[in-house]
């Protein structure tokens, strides 16, 4: 046999016998405890202080270092959802390698030393687009999500008949670091209250893993939302923030759990974010000192977030009134977006220390960031002019607008297009009377910016042209609503446009694939000629650039920050991988986290810039700047619009 393949062998021993362990020593049990109120593990009663880390948010070379810091924290577990559309793109194509690789992640948790609480959904909202549900649900276009509707669960079962039987294994009563799993998510928030998916859901659970692991559910801390989300046969817990009554909260647990462990599923460390608002935080003392009631209450709780991370690309969700949250899932969280240690981290590492030992030895220090410097992009090409090497498949033509589900695509851009029907020689109001442009329209009268309608905030604007001039509607998906009843949130022109009285028809639609077309490297490299521009709003435009990694420092390449000033609003890649949404013009994020794993220092590395709206640009040349420390709560001020109440989830149904 040769080394390599006497080695795998050696691995898959002992693989076999991590997960086989219940048959060598004592076997391992996981329960709850109705007459001591508690949880048993392996017999002997068992709290966790657990801490939420969402691997889909954090680069895969991170985890190790990200929960190495929970686990010197002194927490004991953590918390996951799996995400079902960032797993299943497509109907039946699965997809769980390199950063989707969940089996891994719950490897290296369990030797790290941590146990594992799985939310696996079906829905998990968590500010995740749609809420972790496939926007291909909505091919059935009036489907009830999260409800008995047949072509929901038959979905719902395929997933879970994949999902489920490969985390079996992982369970711990089977060797594997799983002690409980979630069933759906604050299912008492929702409209639909419908029981029967709950207990079909339930039932579906059984089915794949055992009667023996504890299935739980977790709703707001009030008899109001506990009402719909609990059930007989799912353990109910409750969530609440350091602003909330912790008696009123596990009271009301109580309530419906009158025996069992007091759990706290969700304690907010900090809270979420929304493009325009101020970047949300939450004091270190509030949290400590609810943290420490709660522990002395004999309590299990799980700080959500433990490390918020990114939501790269476009996977950031959005709430109602439509408003989407940023790249940065920061969350003000004791570990930062980047995984760098705080304030808040050390403090409740201290209060833990009051109620259980924690490890002793070092806890890994933040990584080093560099500041790379200021870089010039230049102008390539505009995204017209880029058009055809830009979509994947050849334009759909319909007389009236089709929406992403319709023409197959989830997330990104979709150019729709048009002509002006008559002359417009005076500014003539191009509408979407009911609001129908999801999320926001760049618009472009033969190639040169016209203007921008946005969900919710400008429905109208004028253009001016001939009759026969291109129309061009280039659509953003800013992210789907993540939580309450507008879960079912179709993209692009999802109603008619209007020009003055008329409704526009005889739609071409391009579905765009910016991803394949920077990957492959085929946007022109020199600068672009194009049309003139306003000074003030131009066509959507591409921007390139690149940047070689000094030698002769140690330790590079390190994780770096990237600001674009004086930019607008627009999307960043580097060497290919999608940064995110950039919109400082707005705030509060202005900063994007880069990890250092996706650069390189062998080859330059490439920077591209898709700007929306107007690049500060001199010539066609313009910069971006990489430093080493974030800025992620600078709002502009004009946009300032508050929310909603922290922690108030009720005013949202
Ligand atoms: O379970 C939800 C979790 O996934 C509970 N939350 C969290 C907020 O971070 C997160 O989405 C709520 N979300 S209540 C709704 C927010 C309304 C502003």
């Amino acid at each position: 046999m040769s080394g390599v393949s006497m080695s795998m062998l050696i691995g898959n021993l002992l693989l076999l016998l991590m997960l086989c362990g219940a048959s060598i020593g004592a076997p391992r049990t996981f329960s709850v405890d109705y007459q001591k109120n508690c949880f048993r593990k392996d017999g002997q009663p068992f709290r966790y202080i657990s801490g939420s880390i969402h691997y889909n948010r954090i680069p895969r070379v991170y985890w190790k270092d990200r929960l190495l810091k929970m686990y010197m924290a002194g927490l004991n577990a953590i918390q996951t959802y799996v995400p079902w559309n960032y797993h299943e793109e497509s109907p039946g194509l699965y997809d769980f390698s390199g950063d989707r690789d969940l089996l891994a992640f719950l490897k290296l948790a369990q030797e790290i030393g941590l146990l594992v609480i799985l939310r696996p959904g079906p829905y998990i909202c968590a500010e995740w687009e749609m809420g972790g549900l496939p926007a291909w649900l909505l091919r059935k276009k009036d489907i009830v999500l999260r409800s008995t509707d047949k072509d929901y669960l038959s979905a719902v079962h395929s997933w879970m008949g994949k999902l489920l039987p490969m985390i079996k294994p992982f369970l711990y009563q089977n060797g594997g670091p799983i002690i409980t799993v979630q069933v759906e998510n604050e299912y008492g928030s929702y409209f639909a209250c419908d029981y029967n998916y709950l207990r079909n859901l339930t039932q579906l659970f059984r089915k794949h893993l055992g009667d023996e692991v504890v299935l739980f559910t977790t709703d707001g801390g009030s008899a109001f939302f506990l009402k719909c989300g609990s059930i007989q046969g799912l353990y109910a817990t409750v969530d609440f923030g350091p602003g909330a009554n912790i008696t009123a909260a596990f009271e009301a647990q109580r309530h419906v759990e009158p025996n069992g462990p007091l759990v706290n599923s969700e304690f907010y460390t900090g809270w979420l974010d929304h493009w325009g608002s101020h970047h949300s935080v939450v004091s270190t003392d509030a949290v400590t000192k609810s943290l420490t009631e709660m522990l002395e209450k004999g309590a299990n709780v799980n700080l959500y977030m433990f490390i918020g991370g990114t939501n790269f690309g476009y996977w950031n969700g959005a709430n109602e009134p439509y408003s989407p949250q940023p790249t940065s899932y920061d969350y003000d969280a004791p570990l930062t977006e980047a995984g760098d240690l705080t304030k808040k981290y050390f403090a409740i590492r201290d209060v833990i220390k009051k109620f259980h030992k924690i490890p002793e030895g070092p806890t890994p220090p933040s990584t080093p960031k560099f500041g790379y410097g200021t870089i010039t992009l230049q102008k390539t090409e505009t995204l017209l002019e880029a058009l055809k090497k830009l979509s994947y498949s050849d334009p759909v033509k319909s007389l009236y607008p089709l929406t992403f589900t319709e023409l197959n695509q989830a997330r990104g851009f979709v150019l729709y297009r048009t002509t002006l029907p008559y002359n417009c020689s005076n500014p003539t109001p191009l509408s979407s009377p009911l609001n129908g442009v999801h999320d926001r329209a760049y618009v472009s009268v033969d190639g040169v910016a016209a203007g921008i309608l946005e969900r919710s905030k400008i429905i109208t604007m004028n253009v001016t042209g001939k009759a026969g001039s291109r129309l061009d509607i280039l659509v953003e998906n800013m992210g789907r609503i993540n939580y309450g009843k507008g879960i079912n949130d179709f993209k692009g022109l999802v109603s008619n446009m209007t020009l003055g009285a008329d409704v526009l028809t005889g739609w071409t639609m391009y579905s765009l694939n910016l991803e394949q077309a920077i990957s492959k490297g085929v946007l022109k490299k020199s600068i672009s000629s194009g049309p003139p521009q306003t000074p003030t709003l131009s066509s959507p435009t591409f921007y390139e650039g690149s940047f070689v990694i000094p030698g002769g420092i140690p330790d590079l390449p390190q994780d770096s920050f990237i600001k674009l000033p004086n930019w607008t609003k627009g999307q960043i890649w580097i060497n290919g991988f999608n940064l995110g949404r950039y919109w400082p013009a707005r705030g509060p994020q202005v900063t994007l986290f880069v990890p250092s794993s996706i650069l390189k220092t062998t080859t330059p590395n490439h920077i591209t810039v898709l700007e929306l709206e107007s690049a500060p640009c001199t010539n066609g040349t313009c910069t971006v700047e990489f430093t080493d420390t974030p800025i992620i709560g600078t709002t502009h001020l004009d946009y300032y619009k508050p929310i909603s109440r922290l922690f108030s989830k009720k005013n949202l149904l």
